[in-house]
């Protein structure tokens, strides 16, 4: 229990029976990595509205920024927050076979992970969850993930070789640029706006609605779109604060998490569409035209050494998935 709730339960405590009913007002916190403008801002502002309305207030949202993703997880865990909103990219620590949603190339295009992820596959995934305390509530979108870095334009896969890139904390991406020929340097969101400040990284990889959101073009020159792997988005709660809810609460939360979804996806499709623009007029040099096969080429020697820790038939399903199947 954060102070301010801890207070709040206190404060209750000591009103006579029946006297305020605007303390029966249940708080629960969002954790999201960005600023309020961006996808996941858009996201947990949906649900925030959506909750609240659909519970006559009775349950007030609060959205707060921590760009520690791992952190925030941990506090959904133990339970001093209710919920993360953020990328998959340290989530398979928690729930390895989330890992499997990392490989690069893995989804062709956005259609194909957002079928995948609000189909049968991402709800088997989902129901990991529960066995490592967290409850996986609804699938959302961080998107494309694309380079960045200060040092030189990057055209082809050998460009890449000798620049220091910041990964998440997320082993299959680590191996994916050690493939690569580049020296990953795994750390946590939080940290990466001072490593590039400061050298101790060349580049980093996010995509387009985190670099305009965090405004990562004051600190990196040259953008190339790889689009190398989709990095889902989730919100994860914790597993007390669901089970609390009475029936008609929940599904009113389900329906607010779905409703976040639709608004964080739709946002990331039109970050996607102006943000390329947006970072030129910022001043990034921008390269579109990016053979991917030739990225996807440079990495297969290394590809079945990153999937041989993974569930190959899940990969296959994956893979071989079809709208409407
Ligand atoms: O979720 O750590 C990352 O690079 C993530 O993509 C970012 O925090 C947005």
């Amino acid at each position: 229990m954060t102070i301010a709730r801890r207070l709040a339960f206190a404060a209750a405590l000591a009103l006579p029976l029946g006297a305020a009913p605007a303390l029966a007002q249940t708080q629960l916190t969002i954790q999201h990595p960005l600023p309020l403008n961006s996808h996941y801002g858009a996201g947990a502002s949906a649900i925030k509205e959506a909750f609240e309305r659909a519970t006559n207030n009775r349950f007030r949202v609060n959205i707060q920024r921590n760009d520690n993703e791992r952190e925030a997880i941990e506090s959904a865990q133990i339970g001093t927050i209710e919920c993360y909103l953020g990328s998959n990219g340290p989530v398979g620590n928690f729930v390895p076979e989330a890992r499997n949603l990392d490989v690069p190339f893995l989804f062709r295009d956005t259609a194909h992970a957002r079928g995948v992820l609000d189909g049968a596959i991402g709800q088997e995934l989902l129901a990991r969850f529960p066995s490592r305390g967290l409850v996986g509530v609804v699938w959302m979108e961080n998107g494309f993930r694309h380079l960045t870095n200060s040092r030189r334009e990057v055209n082809q896969p050998a460009d890449i070789r000798g620049l220091k890139v910041r990964t998440m904390e997320n082993p299959v991406h680590m191996r994916a640029f050690n493939a690569l020929g580049a020296l990953p340097t795994p750390m946590a969101f939080s940290e990466l706006v001072p490593a590039l400040q400061q050298g101790t990284v060349d580049g980093q990889e996010n995509p387009i609605p985190v670099i305009v959101a965090n405004n990562l073009n004051q600190v990196q020159r040259f953008l190339t779109l790889t689009g190398h792997v989709y990095s889902p988005g989730i919100l994860i709660c914790n597993p007390g604060f669901i089970n609390r809810l009475n029936a008609a609460d929940r599904a009113a939360f389900q329906a607010a998490a779905v409703a976040g979804r639709d608004a964080n996806r739709a946002r990331v499709t039109a970050d996607d569409q102006s943000g390329i623009d947006e970072l030129r007029r910022r001043g990034m040099t921008v390269t579109t035209s990016v053979d991917n096969a030739a990225f996807q080429q440079a990495l297969a020697p290394q590809a079945a050494q990153i999937e041989q820790q993974l569930d190959a038939a899940l990969l296959r399903r994956i893979r071989e998935w079809q709208p409407g199947s």
